[in-house]
């Protein structure tokens, strides 16, 4: 990190009073938190802070410090674009391109305020006018940290703050198990839980926090779990009739597909949704390891995209019609599943 970056910050923030923070669509707990960490913070410090998300985020992270006070772009556009019009900082957190918060985006980008950018993901795009882009770094959280000790501002980290910050680089790195953790991360949690966080509440607020319903349809989907033999893969399938039965909510089906990697020697996983709505649309989430391409994969041929390791995608007709397809194409790739 740039100490001189650290200085342009303190200038940027001793001048301004009215500031802005937002985090992706569909934010997840490392966009969350730390969002809310700085918003904490910087309320401390004086300022007049409007946390804007783009939408709602899920119901287990509603218990974390501040939540009550976020914005919410998608219902309350009126009165986030006032204040957005009002303001004199803007801070974009855990991302690093416009097209991550839709329409608010176009907002941002007329905007005269100045804006910081904090984030970790790779390849930055050239909006903000100060930029902290650490992709090395496993989370927003973490990154956000080392920033607020770079400043001196360490007195202000209290216990709120501590559990936003947890939050982000526990969510982060999978609960301390990437390879993105360092010693470093571990000295932080330390200095976290010296302030006096709950991890294992935490824990338990945000992992274990299931309803009947999500388990029932990860029992079905699991159970429906086919792994192809010599092409490292496995793919599982949720049929309408299943998700009816099982009384689906919204989100219910939400991480299944990377239990597929959890079996050994599989490397690509798969999970094909009927859509509950549309008896004619089946929803793909695709997750690999290492350097296999889900976004080429799912952008070639379901009508999707996404990131190397995680992507999306969709396809006419029913499940099987869906499977079908995907098990013409694959062994195509058997070249770059079994390297
Ligand atoms: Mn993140």
């Amino acid at each position: 990190m740039k100490i001189e970056n650290i200085k342009v910050l303190k200038t940027l923030l001793s001048e301004s009073r009215n500031l802005i923070i937002i985090p992706h669509t569909n934010p997840d707990g490392d966009a969350i938190g730390s969002c809310l960490a700085l918003s904490n913070l910087l309320k401390k410090s004086g300022h007049n802070v409007s946390l804007i998300s783009p939408n709602k985020p899920p119901h287990f992270l509603n218990w974390t410090p501040g939540f009550e006070d976020i914005l919410y772009f998608d219902s309350e556009t009126k009165n986030c674009e006032k204040k957005i019009k009002a303001s004199e900082l803007i801070f974009t957190l855990d991302f690093n391109d416009l097209n991550r918060i839709g329409e608010l985006g176009d907002i941002v980008k007329s905007s005269k305020s100045k804006k910081i950018m904090i984030d970790h993901h790779q390849n930055p795009k050239d909006y903000a006018d100060l930029t902290f882009s650490e992709p090395e770094i496993g989370s927003t959280c973490e990154l956000l940290f080392e920033i607020i000790i770079s400043m001196g501002y360490e007195d202000l980290i209290d216990q709120s703050i501590s559990k936003c910050i947890y939050l982000g680089i526990m969510t982060d790195t999978g609960s301390f198990q990437y390879s993105s953790v360092t010693s470093r991360t571990h000295q932080i949690i330390a200095q976290l839980i010296d302030k006096g966080i709950d991890q294992n509440e935490i824990h338990n607020k945000v992992y274990n926090d299931s309803s009947a319903s999500r388990l029932k349809v990860l029992g079905s989907a699991l159970s429906n779990m086919n792994q192809i033999e010599g092409l490292k893969t496995a793919y599982m399938f949720l049929k309408r009739n299943d998700l009816e039965k099982f009384d689906y909510q919204k989100g219910d089906s939400e991480g299944i597909v990377n239990y597929g990697l959890s079996l050994k020697d599989v490397i690509f996983s798969v999970i094909f949704i009927e859509d509950i709505n549309d008896s004619n649309n089946v929803k793909i989430s695709f997750r690999s390891q290492g350097d296999f391409s889900c976004n080429e994969f799912a952008g070639k041929y379901f009508n999707g995209g996404g990131h190397g390791n995680a992507a999306g995608g969709r396809n006419d007709g029913n499940a099987e019609d869906a499977i079908n397809k995907f098990l013409k194409i694959l062994p195509n790739y058997k070249e770059k599943l079994i390297k």
